[in-house]
């Protein structure tokens, strides 16, 4: 049976870290894809150079031309701008929306039978314009944010508690900006739910909200240090778990950047939820019930997005 086909169109820093995660878990063959004149192709034999050592078996290659995605099984798409200091995300979206166009285009013309996984900033907003243009059924376009913020959730809460990160869960909820909403009553450590750590005085109400602050803030801290860009490690980790999640039909729970129709009280629109991915792509949204505060919090990151969707289709008006 042949290897599963990954196509990542974008091979910058997030890309470059997908290729080399994807051939490190023998996910499938890469092909890297980017306009950048030599890039993806410097990319790619530089990672196929570390094969022997590591002793994987995927084949790598760069590329220009959408042709050679043809057929990939998944795409995961980081072409684009990312932030710099002072920027954000929204401050991203009229030159990424063009980016989207020609993506969903050249993903709609080659590999229209695809798992596709936006990453793209501002996520919620791209990933809408991305299946908008790429015209894919909305179960096979999804977008990577809620792994990563909960990944980040996950890391404070264990530095916090000092216990493995593996024993702690936890999900974020909603757009991915400023308005995100950790769920804290549906975060543990080991099955405990967040609020009975704090009867138990394992931790403060006051340091769980700088814990939840800061998670909103996770990917600012991180631009504001690097000061040349954004993260890429996590983010591309995230994306690597969801795409393993596809191909290998695990069926995990992940939250992401779903079409949501239905659920939630929403009528179709992309935005965090916790969903199941398996070999149909995003194959189930899980509806929780959230109590009055978190809707609150939810409503207002569903606003936030919809007010970056509309700002969509006011620059492109073949968005409706
Ligand atoms: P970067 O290292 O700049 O890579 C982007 C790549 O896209 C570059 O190599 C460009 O040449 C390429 N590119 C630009 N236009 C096109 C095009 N039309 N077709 C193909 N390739 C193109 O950025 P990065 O890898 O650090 O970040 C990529 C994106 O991910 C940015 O928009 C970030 O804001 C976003 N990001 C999202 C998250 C989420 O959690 C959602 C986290 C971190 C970064």
């Amino acid at each position: 049976m042949a290897r599963p086909k990954i196509a990542l169109i974008g091979a910058g820093n997030i890309g470059g870290t997908l290729a080399h995660l994807a051939a490190l878990k023998e996910l499938g063959d890469v092909v890297l894809f980017d306009i950048a004149d030599g890039l993806p192709q410097g990319k790619a034999l530089d990672i196929a150079e570390s094969g022997p050592s590591e002793g994987f078996d995927a084949a790598m290659s760069g590329t220009s031309d959408y042709a050679d995605i043809a057929g990939a099984d998944v795409c995961i798409v980081t072409a684009g701008v990312a932030r710099k200091p002072g920027m954000s995300r929204d401050d991203l979206l009229g030159i990424n929306l063009k980016v989207m166009k020609s993506v969903g285009e050249g993903i709609a013309e080659h590999a229209p039978n695809a798992f596709v996984i936006c990453i793209t900033n501002p996520l919620d907003a791209m990933v809408w314009a991305l299946r908008e243009f790429s015209g894919l059924p909305h179960n096979m376009v999804c977008g990577m944010a809620g792994v990563l913020d909960s990944a980040r959730f996950r890391h404070f809460l264990a530095e916090e508690f000092d216990v493995s990160m593996r024993d702690v869960t936890a999900f974020v909820l909603g757009g991915h900006g400023d308005t995100m909403v950790p769920s804290v009553r549906y975060s543990t450590v080991a099955g405990i739910p967040l609020p009975d750590l704090i009867e138990m005085g394992w931790t403060t109400q006051d340091k769980l909200d700088a814990i939840v602050q800061r998670t909103r803030d996770g990917g600012a801290e991180i631009v504001g240090l690097l000061k040349t860009g954004s993260a890429y490690y996590a983010p591309a980790t995230s994306a690597i778990e969801m795409a393993e999640a596809f191909l290998k039909d695990q069926k995990r729970v992940l939250p992401c950047a779903a079409y949501v129709d239905g659920a939630f009280g929403l009528n179709g629109m992309y935005v965090g939820v916790p969903t199941v991915i398996g070999a149909g792509g995003v194959e189930r949204v899980v509806n929780i019930k959230l109590n009055k505060q978190e809707q609150e919090m939810f409503d207002t990151s569903v606003e936030a997005v919809k007010g970056l969707v509309d700002a969509c289709k006011g620059i492109d008006s073949s968005l409706t």
